[in-house]
């Protein structure tokens, strides 16, 4: 009976002491690939880390004749950046967000060389086009900061 207890304890040691082993293996590891996702945006330069994300520039474009695009088309953010679209061609054309959309804009008319800015704080995929050209259409995906978790906790919720 005595014997049976004491492997007993000795089994729930060993249990205890595994699931440690593995929690600091998770504290190091989830450290390790929190750096090395951050290094991996900077060198992407698509998503900017949410502490550095202040603006974002997209270009109205005329590639080809009467080709006007929006480049780029789709674009990355953290919630607080600013976006600034700038019409570098000699035609008018609108900013304007899809119908149904969660946070809607529209920029009005922005003639050659005009500026349209706008904030984004809300997170979701927000699709836009232009009012004059139905071809023009372009993307804003809106991401909350990032937060990184232990994988210890990650592994829990899962
Ligand atoms: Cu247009």
């Amino acid at each position: 009976m005595a014997r049976k207890l004491a492997r007993g304890l000795m089994r729930v040691r060993y249990v205890l002491v595994l699931l440690l082993g593995v929690a600091i293996l998770g504290l190091i590891f989830n450290g390790l690939y929190a750096q090395r996702l951050a290094v991996a945006d900077a060198a992407s330069g698509v998503s900017a880390p949410a502490a550095l994300a202040t603006s974002t520039d997209v270009f109205i474009t005329e590639p080809s004749a009467f080709n006007w695009v929006f480049s780029p088309p789709q674009i990355t953010v953290t919630t607080g950046t600013v976006v600034y679209w700038t019409n570098n061609t000699g035609v008018a054309h609108t900013v304007t967000s899809d119908p149904g959309g969660v946070d809607p804009w529209d920029s009005g008319t922005l003639g050659s060389s005009a500026v349209f800015s706008r904030t984004f704080n809300t997170p979701g995929v927000l699709a836009y086009h232009c009012s004059f050209h139905p071809g023009m259409l372009g993307s804003v995906v809106v991401l909350a900061p990032k937060v990184y978790l232990p994988l210890v906790i990650k592994a829990a919720m899962l």
